[in-house]
């Protein structure tokens, strides 16, 4: 198999590898080599890609990673800031050398430079490639036109200048692409991963799920699949596009290591995802924010799931010319749910929470049928974390921890999905 490069090491590596791909590769089990793979991990300096490129890492991958820093730049521009303070991309890779021997190498750019990004991807040539580099929040999107049109530009051109430069630099590649459960909103019937059988007319097939997105943000990643279908098809590439639910927690063993290693804490009204804001709310007695009726209802992983899953992703690769779906998360919850266990857990730290109703500043469903299947990555073997009340509590004495930073202007929703013009 020609994408990966196997290499004599510790057996160690192979914890948690998936032992069919380990057969497959070696034809042997009782060889005990690791497999060391070329990992690009684009958006690697985000809240997901940054401690996933320190668990490739920790196992022995050759890790890359590009980022264009627009993340970062937000903050600075708006004066938004993660709760955990983070160090810069460039003290992150040196400490994690400090800490653990292993290097991880770095590239600043932008997945829209498409000299950069192939430059990078036919010098390198991974074995995967894991795509986290998007604008990833549903009211950056609905901010006003400059911030829609950016989220379509950064996202759906950056995901095609992959898509051509694998085809041009490194055709067995894998994609790995964060999309999203939002993709196919809130319908009536049971979600399924990626596709549905359907009868029509006394015809049958099997077709792309129908996708209904809330937001310009989940719409960009609806065009990200499609295309990466169409690529897949026409070109005969392989990828798994990940349709991942709401992601939270804020720590994974490798970033825990050193404080230098720390990923995001997003709590603000843009960037932060509803679990992890509610903790931040909780823990300075601000009222938490649940929009409108509180039915809306999602899938949730943890962020230790996250990694687990799209390593299963990695370790069995999509074969060549397929596009494959998984539904990455693990629990359902709506949103008043989701208040009332923080309430409840925080109590086990003296907090005292109250749950507030507030207009719902976005246009959706707040109560509706959901129920999603996931079992691809399941049946490959992850094992979930469950949200229970000592997770709460473990992210909840973070925020206590960094509490005095919490700037409460940033947590009140200021972006409405009827207007065409919002200010932060
Ligand atoms: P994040 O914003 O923290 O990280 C994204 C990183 O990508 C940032 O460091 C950013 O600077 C970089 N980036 C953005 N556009 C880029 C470009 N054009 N070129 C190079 N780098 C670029 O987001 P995250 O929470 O880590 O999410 C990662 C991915 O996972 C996103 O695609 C997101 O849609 C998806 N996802 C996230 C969640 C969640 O709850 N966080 C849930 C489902 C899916
Ligand atoms: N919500 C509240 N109060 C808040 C924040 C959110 O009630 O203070 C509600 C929202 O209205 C929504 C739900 O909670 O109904 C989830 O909102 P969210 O901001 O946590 O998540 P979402 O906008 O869907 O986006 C996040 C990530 C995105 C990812 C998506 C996965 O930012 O990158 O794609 O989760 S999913 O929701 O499955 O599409």
């Amino acid at each position: 198999m020609s994408f990966v490069n196997l290499e004599i090491g510790d057996i160690d590596l192979m914890k948690g590898y998936n032992k069919k791909f380990f057969n497959l590769l070696t034809g042997d089990s009782s060889l005990q080599k690791a497999i060391n793979m070329k990992i690009l991990i684009l958006g690697g300096d985000g809240y997901l890609g940054w401690p996933q490129a320190l668990y490739f890492s920790n196992k022995g991958h050759e890790v890359l990673i590009i980022d264009s820093l627009m993340r970062r730049h937000f903050d600075l521009k708006n004066k938004f800031h993660s709760l955990i303070p983070l160090t810069s991309l460039k003290i992150r890779v040196k400490a994690w050398g400090e800490m653990t021997g292993r290097k991880i190498n770095f590239l600043i750019g932008d997945t829209r430079d498409f000299s950069f990004l192939s430059k990078a991807i036919r010098d390198f040539q991974p074995a995967a490639i894991v795509h986290f580099a998007e604008q990833r929040t549903a009211p950056y999107s609905m901010i006003d036109r400059e911030h829609a049109v950016f989220t379509m530009d950064n996202n759906v051109i950056g995901t095609l200048n992959v898509l051509y430069a694998i085809k041009d630099s490194c055709p067995n590649c894998h994609l790995v692409k964060l999309g999203t459960m939002g993709e196919y909103g809130t319908p009536n019937i049971d979600i399924e991963e990626g596709f549905i059988e359907i009868t029509h007319k006394g015809r049958r097939d099997r077709l792309p799920y129908p996708k209904q997105p809330n937001s310009f943000y989940h719409l960009s990643k609806v065009h990200d699949s499609h295309n990466i279908m169409f690529a897949c098809r026409v070109w005969d590439l392989r990828a798994t596009d990940l349709n991942q639910g709401v992601v939270y927690g804020v720590e994974t063993p490798e970033t825990k290591i050193d404080h230098r290693l720390a990923t995001r804490f997003d709590y603000d009204q843009i960037y932060g995802t509803v679990l992890n804001r509610f903790c931040a709310q909780a823990v300075i007695g601000f009222p938490l924010t649940v929009y409108g009726q509180g039915g809306q209802t999602r899938g949730y992983i943890n962020i230790q799931d996250t990694m687990n899953c799209i390593d299963l992703a990695v370790m069995n690769p999509a074969p060549q010319g397929e596009f494959r779906v998984f539904n990455q998360f693990v629990e359902t919850f709506s949103v008043s749910h989701l208040a009332q266990i923080v309430q409840r857990s925080a109590k086990k730290l003296g907090l005292k929470v109250r749950i507030n109703h507030l207009n719902n500043p976005r246009v959706e469903a707040e109560n509706h049928y959901y129920n999603a299947v996931n079992t691809s990555l399941l049946n490959l073997g992850l094992q979930p974390h469950l949200l229970e009340d000592t997770v709460l509590v473990s992210i909840m004495k973070k925020a206590l921890e960094f509490s005095g930073r919490i700037n409460k202007k940033i947590l009140e929703p200021s972006v409405n999905w009827r207007k065409t013009t919002n200010t932060l």
